[in-house]
């Protein structure tokens, strides 16, 4: 068979499961285009995108501002490693650093890639600056996070599919419960081996779990007390998803909504990546101020494609379409519109308990156990009347399409998961 041959969707699926190895369970649908907040299958039929591949595609499928610059860069210059400068990655640093408030930023490519970034960080911090004695710093980290799937990441987990026979495990990670303050004031309280505080603003995996009003707030003012670093992990919930540039600019009373100067919340090390390139090309970034920075110096850390001119042309376009098309003012918008709709149906509707998140970044929760099959069949359903979601856990289904939405296309979604959720039958 030709590359270039059509295929069947049942084909591409056979081609997977026999050559691929089996480390995902998709739902049965075989995309082969995307325009904005719509793709398409093999075989024509057109859905709404409530996943936008994990939020990373906040800007929309191909949206011609960053394919541009991708095309244009591609046929330019892709590749130097970093054994030699290029002439976008200072643009693209500048950018992003005026961007997010930052001074300096640290390129890689992908979400977990910038995570032990950080993590690398925030250790030689604590050795260099605060003088945790050798091999003895520890970082704080959350129950039911999700942070990607490196050995060191994956060492911190709680999730038994994640981690379990992968070990032997990272040792230097103290695990609390999230959206708890007593916790994190008793893991800091007495330990001056703490360097860091590794959290998401929202736990996406978990459920899409929005923590308490002033949870991040307190937490950040508790990190200041012990001198210990909070590390934002805004990988999924950063870039204009939660109705806010960054997830950590909590309710500031700034009139720009795309505030960099004085966020409620401002993380001691921000992790970026996913939409940082609107899910053209894998582009994630750490970034931080000079007096955290500075501990990395020449050999510490690097990527061969980390800061490629690629990735620099297609992030700097992908944030200018946040900032210029208001994409977190719509999202902010939309996702009040969306939870409001879903919460006038939820008492009639004995299926669904909950709507809960912020921004376009939303979940319901379905009255069934966590092992039922009942939020897959939801998601079949939906497939059917042309919308994509992807159940997380056995009951709960996230919603996140594209921030590029209209009003009109919004309700049409409400209008096809309101009569799916009504048509549905166990
Ligand atoms: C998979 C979830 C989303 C992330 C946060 C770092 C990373 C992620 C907060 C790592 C990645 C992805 C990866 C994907 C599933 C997915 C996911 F359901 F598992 F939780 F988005 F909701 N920090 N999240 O959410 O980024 O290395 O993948 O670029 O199957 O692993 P990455």
């Amino acid at each position: 068979m030709s590359v270039l041959e059509k295929i069947t969707s049942e084909d591409a699926i056979a081609l997977e499961d026999k050559y691929g190895a089996h480390n995902y369970h998709p739902l049965p649908v075989v995309l082969s285009k995307g325009a904005g907040v719509y793709v398409w299958d093999v075989e024509g039929k057109k859905y709404y995108d409530f996943l936008s591949a994990y939020s990373a595609v906040n800007q929309g499928h191909c949206h011609p501002k960053i394919v541009g610059a991708m095309m244009e860069q591609a046929q330019t210059l892709t590749l130097t490693s970093r054994a030699f400068y290029n002439d976008k990655l200072g643009a693209f640093e500048k950018y992003a650093t005026e961007t997010f408030g930052f001074d300096k930023l640290l390129p890689m490519n992908t979400g977990a890639e910038a995570v032990e970034t950080a993590l690398k960080i925030s250790r030689k911090w604590g050795y260099e600056k605060k003088r945790i004695p050798e091999n003895e710093a520890e970082i704080i980290v959350c129950e039911n996070n999700f942070h990607g799937r490196t050995t060191t990441i994956i060492s911190f987990s709680n999730d038994p599919i994640a981690r379990r026979n992968f070990g032997p495990y990272t040792k230097g990670f103290l695990k609390i419960a999230y959206d708890n303050l007593q916790a994190l004031e008793e893991a800091l309280k007495d330990n001056p081996n703490v360097t860091g505080f590794l959290v998401e603003p929202i736990q996406g995996e978990a459920g899409v779990y929005v923590p308490s009003d002033g949870y991040l707030k307190k937490a950040k003012e508790l990190c200041e007390r012990y001198n210990v670093l909070f590390i934002a992990d805004e990988v999924q919930t950063g870039i204009a998803r939660t109705g806010r540039l960054l997830a950590t600019c909590g309710n500031c009373s700034c009139s720009d909504k795309h505030c960099s100067g004085t966020p409620e919340v401002k993380p001691d090390i921000l992790i970026l990546g996913k939409a940082l390139s609107g899910g053209a090309y894998p582009v994630s970034a750490v970034l931080a101020n000079n007096d955290i920075m500075e501990v990395i110096r020449p050999g510490n850390h690097g990527s061969t494609f980390g800061g490629n001119p690629v990735a620099a042309s297609v992030a700097m376009a992908a944030l200018s379409v946040i900032k210029e098309e208001r994409l977190a003012e719509n999202a902010q918008e939309l996702g009040e519109l969306f939870r409001e709709k879903l919460n006038e149906f939820i008492p009639n509707c004995d299926l669904v308990t909950a709507v809960r998140g912020k921004g376009l970044l939303n979940a319901i929760l379905i009255n069934d156990t966590e092992e039922s099959s009942t939020a897959w069949d939801i998601c079949m359903a939906l497939k059917e009347n042309g919308l994509l979601a992807k159940p997380t856990h056995g009951n709960i289904i996230r919603f996140a399409p594209p921030l590029v939405m209209t009003k009109e296309q919004l309700l049409d979604c409400v209008g096809i998961i309101i009569r799916t959720l009504s048509e549905f039958k166990k």
